[in-house]
């Protein structure tokens, strides 16, 4: 790799948009392969993680940066930070808003916070899938002033329509380069780091409204049996005693279904046999404290 080859173009791509518009599920898709957690819940996505699509022509890296909003505590000011000095690296950004409504104050916030950027931006138009044919155009419209956009791209993330020629678009505006990253790669994240997300974004599934922003999960070991059975050991952190109960739930049967299914997610991660144990923990009032994030590895 890093070889220059003539003609060949990388670069790259952030994404952005308020809380649940398919950032995630976009970022999957584009790579063919889940690196990113989804759920219908804000913030669910912490990290700033690489996900890289390589094709014969071209590599680009795309950042799923942390959502940008009004932060309430330093967890969010991180996040903030985070995502917008990521635009100003890239090549592209990609500006998600959903085709069911009109800008909202969130979609209004970002474009706002973004005016500065000399950055190309992508205004995308996803989950098209929920709306007809004849509204995309009036959708198009009622956002296309939100700010000077260089390309305007309707799509649906999860259905796949018009990801192909959004990435055709993409290549366009990035600059000749080398090959950053092997071809087979598709993220820069160690596997323990994927893990542990997938046993996060399960709790997030199974959970209601009170669980979520306080939980961290650490994988603390990953071991080969001489079976070929895969032992990881994980540590889901929350902030206080009831959260820990509702975790365990009655007679353990929510970290069961928690564990149940992220092993069988973390089985075809691995594509091998998976022997999960999961462990409830309370450290009180995380979020506010930093060395804790450096702990949990949130903060770089
Ligand atoms: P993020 O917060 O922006 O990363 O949003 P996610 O990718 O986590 O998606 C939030 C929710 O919207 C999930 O329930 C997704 O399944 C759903 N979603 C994302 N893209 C689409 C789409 O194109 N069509 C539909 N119908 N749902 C979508
Ligand atoms: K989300
Ligand atoms: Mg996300």
């Amino acid at each position: 790799i890093n070889q220059n080859r003539e003609g060949f173009r990388s670069g790259f791509v952030a994404l952005v948009g308020r809380p649940n518009v398919g950032k995630s599920t976009l970022l999957n898709k584009l790579v063919g392969q889940k690196v990113a957690i989804m759920s219908d819940k804000p913030q669910t996505t912490r990290h700033k993680i690489h996900s890289i699509l390589t094709r014969n022509d071209a590599q680009i890296v795309f950042l799923d940066t942390p959502g940008i909003h009004k932060p309430r505590h330093k967890l969010g000011e991180h996040l903030v930070d985070v995502a917008l000095g990521a635009l100003k690296e890239v090549d592209v950004v990609l500006f998600l808003v959903e085709a069911t409504s009109p800008p909202g104050a969130g979609d209004k916030y970002i474009a706002e916070q973004m005016k500065t950027i000399k950055t190309p931006i992508f205004l995308l138009i996803n989950k098209i899938d929920l709306i007809k044919k004849e509204e995309v155009l009036e959708r198009i419209v009622s956002y296309k002033d939100l700010l000077p956009f260089a390309e305007v791209v309707p799509v649906s993330a999860l259905a796949g329509d018009n990801v192909e020629r959004l990435i055709d678009t993409i290549v366009k505006y990035l600059p000749e380069g080398p090959q950053y990253y092997p071809t087979d790669m598709i993220t820069d994240r160690p596997e323990r780091f994927i893990m542990a997300e997938i046993i996060r974004e399960k709790v997030l599934h199974l959970t209601s409204e009170e669980i979520p922003h306080s939980v961290a999960v650490v994988v603390e070991q990953v071991q080969e049996r001489p079976n070929g059975v895969v032992a990881v050991n994980a540590v889901i952190y929350t902030e206080r005693d009831s959260q820990k109960a509702i975790l365990i739930g009655k007679g353990g049967n929510m970290l069961k279904e928690v564990g149940r299914r992220a092993r069988e997610e973390i089985e075809n991660l691995l594509g091998s046999k998976v022997f999960l144990e999961l462990w409830v923990k309370v450290k009180k009032d995380w979020r506010n404290r930093i060395n804790d994030l450096r702990n949990f590895g949130i903060t770089e």
